[in-house]
């Protein structure tokens, strides 16, 4: 067994694309449909949340019918394998990590399976694909206003993720690795790890359909698919 080396993975849409789940900028995107400030923003949310609920209890459904791929549980073999030393951190919001088995995960944009109220706080979890009728859901407690439990554009990250996301990239040195898959680099702050890893001395490897901005920075970078590449990838790692 090699000396135990920290790694950690950052995924975005890409990584869910072979589970049947629309990325975002793809030519088949979800916001090639719908543009990202019509949708995911609070401004869209005030002014229209019974359109905006309909999108995620679309996404929702989509979701509920797709099934981890084979990148998804090469991560999860990672995480069986490294334990303590593994991290899974994700941008991704549908939830497909958990449920392929992997538990050591920082979700950075929330989850669509979680909602909040937006006058009490009230969270809970929810698979429930509401019916136009029962458009907006109301909270439990207060009655109020329930909101997907995702970072729209314009909202901060949650504190408690971006500390955890952070902290492991900056105490990251020579010897870590941070395994980058299925993300256009297009968003931040997530878009901001993998520089800070190289940075710190880490290994940098990209997996990834097309070019993204970190592969002029990475170690290694392997362009198709994850659901091909992953799987032999983590094999010859452990
Ligand atoms: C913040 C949750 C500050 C919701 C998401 C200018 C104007 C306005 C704002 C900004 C601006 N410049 C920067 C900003 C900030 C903004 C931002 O970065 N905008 C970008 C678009 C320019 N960021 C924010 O607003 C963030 N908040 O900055 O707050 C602040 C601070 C303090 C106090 C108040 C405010 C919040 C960003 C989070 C937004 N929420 N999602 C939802 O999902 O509905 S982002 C959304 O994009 C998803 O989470 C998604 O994961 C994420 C990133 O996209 P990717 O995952 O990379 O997906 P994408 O489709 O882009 O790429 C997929 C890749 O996979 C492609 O490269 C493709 O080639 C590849 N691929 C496809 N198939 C495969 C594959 N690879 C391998 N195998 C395959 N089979
Ligand atoms: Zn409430």
């Amino acid at each position: 067994m090699k000396t135990p080396v920290k790694l950690t993975v950052l995924t975005g849409a890409g990584i869910s694309a072979e589970s049947g789940v629309p990325t975002f900028r793809g030519e088949e995107g979800l916001w090639r449909r719908f543009r990202p400030e019509d949708l995911a923003t609070p401004e869209a949310f005030a002014r229209d949340p019974v359109l905006v609920w309909s999108w995620y209890v679309w996404r929702r459904s989509l979701v509920l019918q797709a099934s981890p791929n084979p990148a998804h549980l090469a991560l999860v073999r990672l995480e069986q394998a490294l334990g303590e030393d593994f991290l899974l951190i994700t941008q991704n919001v549908d939830n497909l990590h958990r449920r392929a088995g992997n538990t050591r995960v920082v979700e950075l944009h929330g989850n669509i399976f979680r909602e909040r109220c937006t006058s009490c706080g009230l969270k809970r979890f929810s698979e429930e694909c509401y019916p136009e009728e029962a458009l907006p859901p109301r909270c439990p407690a207060c009655r109020g206003l329930m909101r997907p439990d995702v970072v729209w554009f314009g909202e901060a990250l949650p504190p408690e993720a971006l500390r955890q996301a952070f902290g492991r990239v900056e105490g990251m040195g020579k010897g870590d690795v941070l395994l980058v898959v299925g993300t256009s680099g297009q968003v931040y702050p997530a878009a901001a790890l993998p520089l800070t890893a190289h940075r710190r001395g880490a290994q940098v490897v990209v997996v990834n359909l097309e070019p993204t901005p970190f592969d002029s920075f990475a170690d290694e970078v392997h362009h198709g698919r994850a659901a091909s590449i992953l799987p032999g990838w983590v094999a010859a790692f452990l």
